[in-house]
């Protein structure tokens, strides 16, 4: 039997909610690939400075459990977020594969980022070009999976 990929999307929350847009059409996207386990990120539910009954130990608890269990990380990196840069690092100690897509829009992007040869990393300027990418790079990563 084939089990649907697993994808962690990584998007910034504290470090600004202006991209949630965004993040609600990549979701989408990577949505034809696999199960998303970040799906919330991309809805309007977030409260303006990303606060929820849930208390932080849990949100950071629950997460790292989901990160841990995912085939592949998409983090979006276009706004600097510490929690985005704290999962990618993450992802990489453990070996889980991470696509990196950044919009430079915003900032330039940390070189511990960026200067990873670890992360598959993809500039974007627009959200079009954005899928696009998805739609080429996470075949890929799909036939890796031997669950
Ligand atoms: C807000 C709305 C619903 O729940 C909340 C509470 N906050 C978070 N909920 C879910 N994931 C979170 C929350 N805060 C941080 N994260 C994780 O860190 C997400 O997986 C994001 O990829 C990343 C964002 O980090 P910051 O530093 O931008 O907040």
């Amino acid at each position: 039997m084939k089990f649907p990929m697993r994808i962690y999307f990584s998007g910034s929350i504290r470090g600004s909610e202006e991209d949630v847009k965004i993040y609600h059409k990549l979701i989408a996207a990577l949505q034809n690939y696999g199960d998303v386990l970040t799906e919330h990120l991309g809805r309007h539910l977030l409260t303006a400075k990303g606060q929820s009954h849930f208390s932080d130990k849990f949100v950071h608890d629950r997460d790292i459990g989901w990160l841990k269990s995912s085939d592949l990380i998409v983090a979006d990196t276009s706004i600097p977020s510490l929690g985005v840069g704290y999962e990618l690092a993450y992802a990489e100690q453990l070996q889980i594969p991470a696509i990196v897509l950044n919009n430079p829009k915003h900032k330039n992007l940390s070189a511990m980022i960026k200067g990873s040869q670890y992360f598959n990393y993809h500039q974007y300027h627009n959200t079009s070009e954005a899928i696009e990418i998805i739609n080429q790079e996470v075949p890929k990563y799909q036939k890796q999976i031997k669950r």
